[in-house]
């Protein structure tokens, strides 16, 4: 029998699945949401895409989806009805500096909540188990899907020790952090129903997967900081949540409080992003034209705030800041400028202006370096 529905295989409480469910609720598509548990992962998930990685979007015509930014893409591409990608450029590149800003660099300080304090550790374990066994009837394969959630979290909680949260000014740092974007999104909130306006946009799926999966859902300090401190941002993450009986009447505009949005949520990344492209930058001199790189390019230290972290240098964050860089190119003269000043306070902007002579292609599971020609596709030859 031919699949009819979406089939999204995610689960509540995941960082990065809340984002994709948003935007195929927006869309009022027809979706089927999978338990990411241990069968859905290995026979169906694994067999499809190489890895053990949610969330992923079987679409009723056999194409499978990964990585949630390609995803939302995919899905626009596929249903350009209520449309989520702003036509405007200045407000596209801002709602991808968010999507950035919420994968690749929110989750450093929002992930002390679920992995630091014991009680939500403990918690957080219990959960793993429950993801991965849940439907699972069969005894032997239950306690196999057991140990394999153990091992998941172990994996998880090595990464957490490594970017710092192991010491105590990290985790102070995360925790002032953390409320402090918080209050920043719960203010222009205040003055808008969407973060670029009268409707949903990708920066509103983008600010998702920050806010939803973690902070909001587990039994933390931050969903209570939140749920009574930041009234507005708690309204728009149900309204998000369920955004099929939101409209899509209405406009998008730069609105009077988004520059200091942009400024307060980015400013405290500029170090970790720019060193990750400086380093990445410098590692790609020893590869050659198209060569397949590895994870990690080597760690580097940082500084969050005025925190020291190490982080590595990651192709697939040097890849995700490409992204930015890209639709920065891609403004007409006029949009350049509006760009220069809404963005002037976020330390993105040399992100953007860097000279690179190379581009990042994604390969099946991986990255590969492109050198040919690179300067010129990147706008900057
Ligand atoms: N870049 C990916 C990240 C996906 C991701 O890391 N998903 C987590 C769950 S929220 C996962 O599957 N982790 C398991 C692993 O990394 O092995 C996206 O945006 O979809």
């Amino acid at each position: 029998m031919s699949q009819q529905d979406y089939e999204l295989v995610a689960t509540q409480f995941s960082y990065y699945s809340a984002k994709v469910r948003a935007c195929l609720q927006y869309k009022r598509l027809p979706y089927v949401e999978l338990p990411s548990n241990f069968d859905t992962m290995f026979n169906r998930v694994l067999a499809a895409t190489g890895e053990a990685k949610f969330p992923v979007v079987f679409c009723p015509d056999g194409e499978v989806l990964k990585d949630s930014c390609d995803i939302v893409e995919a899905l626009e591409r596929r249903h350009p009805e209520r449309p989520v990608v702003p036509e405007d450029g200045v407000l596209h590149l801002a709602a991808v500096l968010l999507e950035t800003l919420s994968d690749e660099f929110f989750a450093a300080p929002f992930i002390y909540y679920r992995w630091v304090p014991e009680d939500t550790r403990q918690w957080a374990l219990d959960f793993f188990r429950l993801m991965l066994t849940r439907g699972i009837d069969d005894p032997e394969e239950k306690a196999k899907a057991g140990e394999i959630s153990q091992m998941v979290a172990g994996g998880i909680q090595d990464r957490v020790r490594k970017i710092g949260q192991d010491r105590v000014e990290m985790q102070e740092e995360s925790q002032r952090l953390t409320e402090m974007i918080c209050a920043a999104v719960d203010r222009h909130l205040a003055m808008v129903d969407f973060v670029l306006g009268d409707r949903p946009s990708l920066a509103d799926l983008a600010l998702m997967n920050g806010f939803f999966g973690h902070l909001y859902m587990d039994p933390c300090d931050a969903s209570q900081f939140i749920r009574r401190h930041c009234t507005h941002l708690s309204l728009w993450m149900m309204r998000m949540h369920a955004a099929a009986g939101e409209s899509d009447r209405g406009e998008l505009f730069e609105s009077d409080s988004l520059r200091e949005l942009l400024t307060a949520v980015a400013r405290p990344f500029e170090s970790v992003a720019n060193g990750m492209l400086n380093a990445v930058d410098a590692a790609l001199v020893d590869y050659e034209d198209g060569a397949e790189l590895p994870p990690s390019l080597g760690r580097i230290d940082v500084t969050l705030n005025e925190t020291s972290m190490s982080v590595a240098a990651s192709p697939y964050g040097a890849w995700k800041l490409q992204r930015l860089r890209d639709v920065y190119h891609g403004l007409a003269e006029g949009e350049r400028k509006r760009a220069g000043t809404l963005l002037a306070d976020t330390g993105f902007l040399p992100v953007c202006h860097k000279p690179l002579a190379w581009r990042l292609e994604k390969t099946g599971l991986g990255m590969r370096v492109v050198k040919s020609g690179a300067r010129a596709a990147a706008g900057e030859g």
